[in-house]
């Protein structure tokens, strides 16, 4: 599989290696709520599908999580809308036929996409639209092998393939479909085609920030949207994998893909899935150090990515983690569990949420996705 984009989505897809980060000026965790720096009211009508968050400060990262979840830091946030859930099936599809957009998996990959590989390589037979799937016939004793030495930190990518015909519209291959899906979360989705979403419907990407500060719900410095411990009373509370990864799959939660939106409790701030599910584009570019200099307000990321795993290859923030992380995995469902992925790839577990800002109000009324009865309705 010599297809640069497929192993750009490979190493996207592990979780984030060690990387230095400083520990500085840790404030200890509390179980308290975030206190609004600035009381900011609701300044307009709710948009129909979103839900106002508040603007206030919070605590950002984790004291005790990887390196690139520290140091943590005070953040202070404008208010903003978010969508309730993530884009579904049935959102996105009114997008493509409402513009006759085409996704990037869905697109034939020319040669000179794939920049830093010999593209001599490349074989005519695998230059066809595809995207990331999960690889049920994975090689379990060559897994097995690989994972009893824990340098080898990338086995998870012997578990994955690019799946011909994977795209939007037919999530596991040219066989599948979303009829019975249209209230699942979008996959297949890279960050450029949820940029081009959300320029349709008037919205924008949430930033990394925004988007811990409303998977904490309001409260402070928890592992979980809900708290700090992953169940509760033996109850599952979102869509991860239970068992063993990759070998023993016990779906206990119900799903073992996506799951319809709105499956689960939503967080204090009224967001579904906002942990699990699906990952999440953010707008931010990815940088394992950014939080030593971040600034307090409204933080939009650093200019450029650095991903060590990985330099010179461009990364955006992925957030909150998927129907495929597990404890013994990624853990990407943990409030300041960060991941980032290549804008130009997508794979069958990562979709998309949108958010606005009162100063973007006037503009997103006038949107093409808004001037439709059916695209105002989500
Ligand atoms: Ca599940
Ligand atoms: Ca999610």
């Amino acid at each position: 599989m010599p297809v640069q984009r497929a192993i750009l989505i490979l190493l996207a897809l592990s979780c984030s290696s060690a990387v230095l980060a400083w520990c500085l000026l840790t404030p200890p965790p509390t179980a308290e709520r975030d206190k609004p720096a600035v009381a900011e009211k609701e300044p307009h009508p709710t948009p129909a599908g979103m839900v106002w968050v508040s603007g206030g400060q919070f605590q950002m990262g984790s004291r005790d999580g990887k390196p690139d979840e520290k140091p943590v830091h005070i953040v202070e946030l404008t208010g903003f809308w978010m969508d309730a859930t993530e884009v579904t099936n049935a959102e996105f599809q009114r997008f493509t036929e409402a513009t006759g957009y085409v996704t990037l998996a869905e697109r034939t990959p020319k040669r000179e996409d794939f920049v830093g590989v010999d593209t001599s390589l490349i074989k005519d037979e695998d230059l066809v639209p595809s995207s990331i799937c999960f690889n049920p016939q994975f090689d379990r004793e060559m897994v097995r092998q690989i994972r009893e030495n824990p340098a080898n930190v990338n086995w998870p990518y012997h578990v994955w393939m690019m799946q011909k015909g994977a795209n939007w519209r037919h999530p596991n291959g040219p066989e599948s479909g979303i009829e019975d899906r249209l209230n699942h979360p979008v996959v297949h989705i890279a960050w450029t085609d949820a940029v081009a979403y959300c320029e349709w419907a008037g919205k924008r990407l949430p930033t990394e920030a925004e988007f811990e500060y409303a998977s904490r719900g309001g409260l402070q410095q928890q592992e979980y949207p809900w708290g700090d411990k992953l169940q509760r009373e033996d109850k599952w509370l979102l869509n991860i994998w239970q068992g063993e990864f990759p070998e023993e799959h016990k779906v206990r939660d119900g799903f073992e893909m996506t799951s319809p939106v709105k499956s689960f409790r939503p967080n204090g701030y009224g967001l579904f899935d906002i942990s699990g599910n699906v990952w999440e584009w953010c707008a931010d570019w990815y940088q394992p150090e950014y939080y030593s200099a971040s600034p307090r307000r409204d933080p939009h990321g650093p200019r450029d990515s650095f991903d060590p795993n990985e330099p010179g290859l461009p990364k955006r923030v992925q957030r909150g983690g998927s129907f495929m992380c597990n404890i013994n995995y990624c853990e990407g469902y943990r409030c300041a569990s960060r991941m980032k992925g290549e804008p130009s790839s997508g794979a069958f577990h990562c979709g998309f949420r949108t958010a606005l800002s009162p100063a973007d109000y006037d503009p997103f009324t006038k949107a093409p996705g808004q001037l439709t009865k059916s695209a105002a309705g989500r």
